[in-house]
């Protein structure tokens, strides 16, 4: 199957809506975001490191990368009784998507796989959604881990096509986006985004953008990482990245992708509530819940429920864990004047955590 659509998303148009002026730009994710989405809910995922470090591949933002002297603590793959239980305590936390991440070049048959496999058939069984990313992976293990109960699967572009030999050279392009087909072919939801501040350009940004928008089908979900940068890394000092550019790119991603969940991913512990509460209001609808990514810090949830209640928004409930659909398919439930979940706001749901 070609992924790529025949009418690919033209980089003079990506670079038209990026250059907007500040309001204009916000206004229109606005009116994309609440016409696919319910612009106060957002998506709750944990993140759990299945597999850490000693990864052979080269990425140079990675703290797992075993090119990179980091310090980090190796572990071994996590048996199936301790990712469940992972998994229930980010239920009882409030996640209802769990994505476990293993420092792996590539998935290889055998008896880790089939480990894996049994643990996504648990978390399955908790109710939570299932999203892997173990590297670089073939059709037919796409589909066991589909059979499992895994329903997504992240694999990142990182960047534009241009800039990605500076930062990764031990894989290419080419293969990303091979795995990204793999996973599509095999049926599973394809999560794929990027990193900001590895040094690129605003046009290698604006590349990414254009290059995950022309996929097609387009991806269900789009990371937006800002670089964690790790001491150890050749990134180690990288500069951070401008608020407002940040803000510019989730906006322009939610235009492009109008049906994606858009994921504030990794950097929100250097962000203030501002920035977030702006990031959201620019189209993001989706982070990462709970204090650890997979090596590194992030929020602590009662800070993020904290932030989420300031801003008078609630966690997304997920389709597959409603009884019914009268309030949840968001996509028809825009009211005449342009507000959202009005059903929900009566208090007679019982789905979303008023
Ligand atoms: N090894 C698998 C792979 O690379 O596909 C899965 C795990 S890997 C850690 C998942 C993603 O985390 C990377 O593609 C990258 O986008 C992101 N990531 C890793 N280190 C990061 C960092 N220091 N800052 C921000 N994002 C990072
Ligand atoms: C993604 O785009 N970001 C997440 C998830 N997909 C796997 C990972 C962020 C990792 C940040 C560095 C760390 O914690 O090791
Ligand atoms: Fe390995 Fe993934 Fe880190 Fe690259 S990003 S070094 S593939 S764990």
């Amino acid at each position: 199957m070609n992924i790529i659509a025949p009418n690919a998303i033209d980089l003079d148009a990506v670079r038209a809506l990026y250059e907007l002026p500040f309001p204009e730009l916000l206004f229109r994710a606005q009116q994309v975001h609440r016409a696919h989405h319910d612009p106060a809910a957002v998506q709750l995922c944990t993140l759990q490191s299945i597999k850490t470090g000693r990864c052979p591949e080269d990425c140079k933002y990675c703290p797992q990368s075993s090119r990179n002297a980091t310090g980090l603590q190796p572990e071994p793959l996590m048996d199936t009784a301790s990712i469940v239980a992972a998994a229930r305590n980010a239920k009882a936390g409030g996640a209802s998507r769990f994505c476990m991440g293993a420092a792996w070049r590539e998935v290889r048959d055998g008896a880790q796989f089939d480990s894996v496999l049994e643990s996504v058939r648990g978390v399955s069984g908790l109710g939570l959604e299932v999203c892997c990313t173990l590297g670089m992976l073939r059709e037919d293990q796409a589909a066991r881990l589909k059979e499992a109960g895994c329903a997504v699967y992240n694999h990142n572009l990182d960047t534009s096509r241009e800039y990605y030999p500076e930062i990764i050279t031990s894989r290419t392009y080419d293969d990303r986006l091979d795995t990204l087909a793999a996973v599509r072919r095999a049926g599973l939801q394809v999560c794929s985004g990027g990193i900001l501040g590895l040094g690129e350009s605003t046009e290698d940004r604006l590349k990414l953008l254009a290059e995950l928008a022309s996929l097609n089908p387009q991806p269900d979900s789009v990371p937006i990482n800002a670089l964690v940068p790790c001491p150890g890394t050749p990134l180690e000092n990288g500069a951070p990245v401008d608020p407002i550019d940040f803000v510019r790119v989730i906006a322009t991603a939610r235009i492009l992708m109008p049906d994606t969940m858009v994921r504030l991913s990794a950097g929100r512990t250097e962000m203030s509530d501002e920035l977030q509460a702006l990031c959201f209001a620019a189209g993001a609808n989706s982070i990462f819940l709970g204090e650890k990514l997979l090596t590194t810090p992030n929020p602590g949830r009662s800070d993020d429920f904290a932030l989420l209640d300031r801003l008078g928004m609630h966690p997304l409930v997920p389709r597959s864990a409603t009884a019914h659909d009268h309030a949840h398919d968001h996509a028809h439930e825009t009211a005449e004047d342009g507000t959202w979940a009005k059903a929900c706001s009566s208090g007679s749901c019982d789905h979303h955590d008023h």
